[in-house]
């Protein structure tokens, strides 16, 4: 173990005093809020910079290629993760400072979509913390995922210029900008011997942003590529006297990091995304083989020294970049250099929608990258000849497992044929890789699959998001749990502790109370903590099932205003998450929750009962406000559709119930809390597939029942849709007409579940009792355990 960094309150102080000298302010009390933020993490910075220190181990590297880190804020994590939080707290009481008001100034990079981005910090964290050598690779967009706001209740997109002004804790890495070459020819120069000449080029400059240990003095970076305009021109044309097309390409080659692709689980062919994605891996593969060789290493010991873990299949070309140069540059033979990617590249899988996995016209891409396009094309056309020798000549067969067909490159497929190992992120969905997805592939290679279930890092999720908890843990526990997860479960002896008890239930009940004012800031609505905050926070996606929520709301705002005196368990409904700006069906949710939410709030019959709250901008820091929150985390996806999900962890861990499907880590979710303190309901893979092969019919649903009916015929009636009856047209036909995540089928198991958490919140007793036992029997969902069974089931593999 590395040893803690020690803080000197002096030497703080002196750092703090120097910062004040570049802000140009006599001293720490002239300090404005903003000013205080960057002077403190400056300092930090400063003072850590030349303190903490790589991971000196023989492990092997992992280098975790990711297009997208959902980092967070960073100051408090990095306080924390340092052990000097209360320090610097108790530093700052005599400015009359609150370290927690001077941390809500920094701002939230936004670079990821959702669970896929936010895993991978969760991991570079762990893997600090659990002190694997680790180095991330990702890109530097200059917009992150654009804001959102609501106008009359439709969703409005923004950019995010998030490093526009001074963002402290990225440094710009000075001696390591790339080049990498885009289009041009692959020439053969001599024999099996090729060159790539490009016809252009694109610099890649390197920010690292450092990642702390938990309590262990190691940092790491993340390193962040970001696209270069210098030097873009292309000379040909600039010689050709073609001067403008040739500041053009200037032009284009500064938007290659320019944006963030907003989508999320839905494919988007475009130039400009393959264009980022071969810029990610060219400058991350060079980056690697740079480091190797300069440990001393040859490149037959790249695979023994290196790992290369993709997180999708968004990094993919990194097989063919470095196919490439080990071929092309350091001529090895086609079998030495196969061996060595065969051994090196390790893929993990995010998501079974068809839609969502990628594949590229082959004009295009053989267009930017000739030179692997025949890489690829010898790939696949050795490969074919294993498949022969396994199945014959059977044309459906290689129509499935084919990398190349159809004019399209098929990204997933190279991941499996080249990786030596393939995993999904939770049993089911990995179960289902095989059994769905990939079964063809499980035949040719049985040892390549396993399952490494997600996980998420305590030390943001509990320490920093819900400090009150934290402390409580301390206090009840033997041992750090924030560095042993699997500790919490000591928390179950407490169960029927009644100061315990009392104390659990005095913080969820403040946490409901900070909610309450965060709502009341941004949405201008007072709402009663006495209800039962019922929450899904998520990206919008119509099998994410957000409207499966809404039509119970209407539902149960219909009961309310037939029958005022009925027996009802007071209500928030809170909701939060983005759509991607050209998923027209997902936006027209978003309103439709909106206008209902307006016309519940309002009306104040139903007051104290019913409330709808949307906030907007949902993002990583206000996931942090709304979690230790919660009640009931709502996890509705049709089961077989949410690889694993990893917002049901933490909004468990902190003590909510989960109502959800048996779908992705809900299922291993429900295995660790127990029946009795989860709520299950609705179709399961195996009933959806009986459901889809007898011929599903919607409207059958819609007729037959008449709560659903309503419920359905409310969203064209009255205020909600202002006398517009198409304001929500594209919902009610998809759900009418074709329905493709079942939310009629599953209608009246989760109203009949959603009666029976109002029940249970009555024994208020019992529920606490519930929410504790979650907190205790969610250890094993640390993003430590899963780092663990990524060294164990892969990174030990070669
Ligand atoms: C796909 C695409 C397609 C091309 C355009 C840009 C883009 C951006 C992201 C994606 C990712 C789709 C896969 C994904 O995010 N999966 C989620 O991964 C989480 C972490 O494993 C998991 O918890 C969620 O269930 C899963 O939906």
């Amino acid at each position: 173990m590395s040893a803690t960094l020690p803080f000197h309150r002096p030497h703080f102080a002196a750092a703090i005093q120097k910062q004040c000298r570049y802000l140009n302010v006599d001293g720490p009390e002239q300090l404005s809020l903003e000013q205080w933020y960057q002077a403190l993490s400056q300092a930090v910075l400063d003072l850590t910079y030349s303190e903490t220190k790589p991971l000196q181990s023989d492990k092997r590297h992992v280098n975790y290629l990711s297009m997208e880190f959902l980092i967070g804020r960073l100051t408090g994590n990095n306080l924390l993760n340092l052990g000097w939080y209360d320090e610097v707290r108790s530093y700052l009481q005599q400015y009359q400072i609150e370290l927690t008001d001077l941390l809500e100034q920094e701002r939230d990079p936004a670079l990821g979509n959702g669970g896929l981005g936010r895993l991978a910090a969760c991991y570079l964290d762990s893997m600090a913390a659990i002190e694997q050598p680790a180095t991330g690779y990702g890109l530097h967009y200059q917009y992150g995922l654009f804001k959102q706001s609501f106008a009359d209740g439709r969703q409005m997109e923004s950019g995010d210029d998030w490093a526009r002004s001074q963002y402290p804790w990225q440094a710009y890495n000075h001696g390591k900008t790339r080049q990498i070459g885009f289009g041009g020819k692959s020439r053969q120069v001599d024999g099996e011997q090729y060159h790539w000449e490009p016809k252009r080029i694109i610099h890649g400059k390197a920010y690292d942003l450092p990642v702390f240990g938990y309590n262990n003095g190691v940092v790491q970076p993340l390193r962040l590529w970001q696209a270069d305009n210098e030097q873009t021109f292309d000379l040909a044309d600039f010689n050709d006297g073609k001067y403008l097309r040739a500041e053009k390409q200037v032009v284009n080659a500064a938007c290659l990091t320019k944006v963030l692709y907003p989508n999320d689980n839905h494919k988007n062919g475009q130039q400009l995304r393959l264009m980022q994605q071969y810029f990610h891996c060219a400058c991350s593969v060079a980056d690697i083989l740079d480091r190797h060789f300069s440990a001393g290493h040859t490149l037959q010991q790249l695979p023994e020294k290196q790992v290369i873990q993709l997180n999708d299949t968004h990094p993919t070309l990194a097989i063919p970049e470095l196919m490439r140069l080990l071929l092309d540059k350091y001529r090895l033979s086609w079998d030495e250099a196969w061996s060595i990617c065969n051994r090196t590249f390790a893929y993990t899988n995010h998501t079974l929608l068809p839609e969502a996995l990628e594949q590229w016209d082959q004009r295009l891409f053989k267009r930017l990258l000739p030179r692997h396009f025949q890489i690829v094309d010898k790939i696949n056309t050795l490969f074919q000849r294993r498949v022969v020798e396994q199945f014959g000549e059977d044309a459906d067969i290689w129509q499935k497992v084919a990398i190349l067909y159809d004019y399209r490159v098929r990204m997933a497929n190279l991941c499996v044929v080249s990786c030596f190992a393939v995993n999904g992120v939770a049993q089911i969905h990995s179960d289902l890789i095989v059994s769905d997805l990939f079964p063809e592939y499980h035949q040719l290679f049985p040892n390549k699959f396993c399952n490494v279930t997600n996980g998420i890092t305590p030390r943001r999720w509990i320490r920093l998001a819900n400090p009150n908890l934290a402390a409580l843990l301390d206090r009840t526990l033997d041992g750090d749990w924030t560095q042993n997860l699997a500790l919490i479960s000591g928390v179950e002896k407490q169960v029927d502790d009644g100061a315990f008890r009392d104390e659990y239930r005095r913080i969820k009940q403040g946490n409901k109370q900070l909610l309450a004012e965060e709502i009341q800031r941004t949405l201008g609505l007072q709402v009663n903590t006495d209800a039962i905050f019922d929450i899904q926070i998520k990206r919008f996606h119509e099998y994410k099932r957000q409207h499966l929520n809404l039509l119970n709301i209407i539902h149960s705002y219909r009961q309310l205003k037939d029958n005022p005196n009925m027996a009802y368990t007071p209500r928030l409904f809170v909701f939060a998450g983005k759509a991607a700006p050209g998923y027209y069906l997902a936006k027209n949710i978003i309103h439709a929750i909106n206008n209902v939410a307006e016309v519940i709030n309002r009306d104040k019959s139903v007051r104290d009962k019913l409330q709808v709250a949307f906030l907007p901008d949902y993002r990583v820091s206000l996931a942090e406000k709304i979690i230790p929150a919660a009640d009931i985390s709502e996890q509705i996806s049709m089961a077989g559709k949410e690889a694993s999900g990893t917002g049901n962890m933490k909004l468990s861990l902190n003590g909510a119930l989960t109502l959800g499907t048996l779908d992705g880590a809900n299922v291993e979710i429900a295995e660790m809390v127990g029946e009795e303190n989860i709520f299950i309901f609705g179709h399961t893979v195996e009933s959806v597939r009986a459901l889809l092969k007898a011929g599903y019919s919607p409207k059958q649903y819609y007729s037959d029942n008449p709560s659903l009916k309503a419920a359905l015929d409310f969203l064209t009636k009255g205020n909600v849709c202002r006398g517009d009856k198409q304001m929500f047209r594209m919902m009610l036909d998809s759900l009418l007409e074709r329905d493709p995540f079942l939310v009629l089928a599953d209608f009246d198991s989760y109203v009949s579940a959603q009666q029976e958490v109002g029940q249970r919140y009555l024994d208020q007793e019992a529920w606490l009792r519930s929410a504790i036992l979650n907190t205790a029997r969610l250890g094993a969902f640390s993003s430590d355990r899963s780092i663990r069974d990524y060294q164990q089931r892969i990174w030990l593999k070669k």
